[in-house]
């Protein structure tokens, strides 16, 4: 007791396990279905959890069946949302991040449950906090597919742009077919821009934290929605929308059916029923095509 403290005092954080008991009941109170694939989206309020949940749905902001978005979030509850489309298996769970509760940034991976998810995607929109890391730290325990999202990339886009656009226009040393020219290309630099100051962002974040590099989506609310409903329009800026898709059914699929040298004991003919087996390679192929009908 007294190392636990003493450690705690010196930033060393405990490392806890849920009981099977608690495990249990977390699968219960998230009403985990077998058969189905359950995918969390955790992050700040107001970092767009909410229009990503909507979004991999196929589901458009403020309709009837979408997840309430715009608001400031004041709750600690878990929101639940399967997803309406007969053919895709999925749950997406809305998970409020560690600023709106009073829970310590590495108790919040086991006080919030995440232990039970297929996959699990950390998303941010401006600030990469202490929670997204002890996510990601814990996922490794867990071996749980974790995904980093930055969102609202056409918003934050869009300001890069207006940035270089006033900067351009202001430059008095450039005459005006070299203002044109460096005006027809800003969408294309603001973009560059974005991605790798993103990238650097989040690679320093994770080195000052002992993680590995890892790979980091840009996404937008709408060219994720329309990628989903496979509607590609041209007013909207595409940037890792499909790459995400295909790689979280990818990460699932792979979490719940290992290759044959990896099962447990034959998965396909020992732990599962003959029916549910069958039933479960039906999922798999099902998962599989929508992810391909993505890319
Ligand atoms: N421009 C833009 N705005 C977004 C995007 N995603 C979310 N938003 C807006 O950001 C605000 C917060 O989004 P919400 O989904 O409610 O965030 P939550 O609190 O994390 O659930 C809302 O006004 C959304 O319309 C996006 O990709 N692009
Ligand atoms: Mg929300």
């Amino acid at each position: 007791m007294k190392k636990a403290k003493d450690d705690l005092a010196n930033g060393i954080q405990p490392v806890t396990w849920p009981t099977p008991e608690e495990y249990a009941r977390t699968l219960q109170a998230y009403q985990y279905q077998e058969g189905k694939f359950h995918f969390a989206v955790a992050g700040l309020s107001g970092s767009g959890k909410s229009s990503l949940v909507n979004a991999f749905r196929g589901v458009l902001n403020q309709t009837a069946n979408a997840a309430a978005t715009g608001f400031t979030e004041t709750t600690v509850a878990v929101g639940r949302y399967p997803d309406p489309s007969p053919e895709k298996p999925c749950v997406w769970y809305d998970v409020p991040g560690a600023g709106t509760l009073t829970i310590k940034d590495w108790d919040y991976f086991n006080k919030q449950g995440l232990y039970i998810f297929d996959a699990i995607i950390v998303l941010f929109d401006n600030r990469f906090t202490a929670t997204d890391i002890a996510i990601l730290r814990n996922c490794e325990r867990w071996k749980i597919p974790a995904f980093i999202v930055r969102s609202k990339s056409d918003y934050q886009i869009e300001n890069i742009k207006r940035t270089l656009v006033d900067s351009i226009e202001e430059d008095e040393l450039l005459d005006e077919d070299e203002q044109t020219s460096q005006l027809e290309t800003v969408l294309d630099v603001a973009i560059e821009r974005y991605k790798s100051q993103t990238r650097q962002s989040v690679e320093k974040n994770l080195k000052d934290s002992g993680l590995g590099d890892r790979e980091v989506y840009l996404v937008s609310y709408k060219a994720l929605l329309n990628t989903v409903r496979r509607k590609n329009t041209r007013s909207d800026l595409y940037l890792d929308e499909t790459k995400l898709l295909t790689k979280l059914v990818e990460a699932a699929k792979n979490r719940r059916c290992p290759p044959a040298s990896q099962q447990l004991g034959g998965f396909f003919d020992g732990n599962l029923g003959d029916k549910s087996a069958s039933m479960f390679v039906r999922l798999m192929k099902v998962l599989w095509a929508t992810a391909c009908a993505w890319q």
